[in-house]
């Protein structure tokens, strides 16, 4: 367990969170537009023509909600598992500074490489979703998540046509191994419009435990897909030249790569 952050620098962050909670929810239907700009969208969509309607059924349901639910149904604390107080030097000078330091990169198969500030990501449209968080383990948490929904920032730095998957590569080395845990999406499920990077949960600044100060929510995927502490995002055109080679920290493991509920 996190020890539970200070109150005064934390307050910028809180401060940040309550100016995006104005701006209020993106657009659903943005998202899906955006999504068949993308070329290896295009070229899965395109396919479809040739496929059974079985198949395009099973597309269809990829463009689908997960569920949403009501405040009343948040749990009062949003269990933590996994990495929960990353011991990192670079990590903890974060913490110490309230992440002002920090900055999240994005780059790889982009035509556009960025550099952002927790401040600069909290300028972006947000989005708010209260949902339900399944963990193989057999537990599940619902809780409100707020941040930046990736479509905006895939927008922002223009994957090029190469580009198949989104990697995140978070700050922590999970068990204390020698290896930085990674997570992975397809294209169709990055620019989905309840994928967040996420700098809120509950109405507040992120907990050190639930991945602060920027985690994935990619709300059709079980909790393994769902990357804390990410500082960078990388567009590739296949895992092999990534750690094991799977795609994820657990896929690396033995997990399912695609953990679609
Ligand atoms: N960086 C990082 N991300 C991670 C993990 C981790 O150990 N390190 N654990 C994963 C697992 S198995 C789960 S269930 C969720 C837990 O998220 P939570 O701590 O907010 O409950 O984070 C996922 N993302
Ligand atoms: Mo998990």
């Amino acid at each position: 367990m996190s020890k539970p952050q200070s109150s005064g620098p934390n307050r910028s962050r809180r401060r940040l969170l309550s100016g995006m909670a104005a701006l209020g929810a993106g657009s659903l239907l943005a998202g899906c537009d955006r999504i068949a700009d993308n070329a290896s969208v295009k070229r899965a969509l395109g396919s479809v023509e040739q496929l059974t309607y079985k198949a395009q059924r099973l597309i269809a349901s990829r463009q689908a909600l997960a569920q949403e639910f009501d405040k009343s149904q948040i749990a009062p604390v949003f269990r933590p598992n996994g990495t929960t107080d990353p011991q990192e030097d670079y990590y903890r000078a974060w913490v110490e500074n309230d992440f002002a330091d920090w900055r999240l990169t994005i780059d790889g198969l982009v035509e556009q490489p960025a550099t952002l500030s927790l401040a600069e990501l909290g300028e972006m449209p947000s989005r708010t979703q209260i949902t339900r968080h399944d963990c193989v383990e057999g537990w599940s948490c619902i809780g409100q998540w707020t941040g930046v929904p990736l479509a905006d920032l895939l927008d922002r730095v223009r994957p090029l046509d190469q580009a198949r998957f989104v990697v995140f590569h978070c700050a922590d080395h999970t068990y204390g191994g020698s290896d930085l845990y990674y997570e992975s999406l397809d294209m169709v499920e990055a620019y989905h419009p309840q994928t967040i990077l996420a700098y809120g949960l509950n109405d507040a600044a992120l907990p050190v435990a639930n991945g602060a100060p920027l985690r994935l929510r990619a709300e059709r995927q079980l909790g393994y897909k769902q990357a804390k502490y990410v500082m960078r995002v990388e567009l590739v055109d296949s895992f092999r030249n990534l750690h094991g080679g799977k795609g994820g920290y657990w896929e690396d493991r033995g997990y399912n790569w695609w953990a679609g509920i």
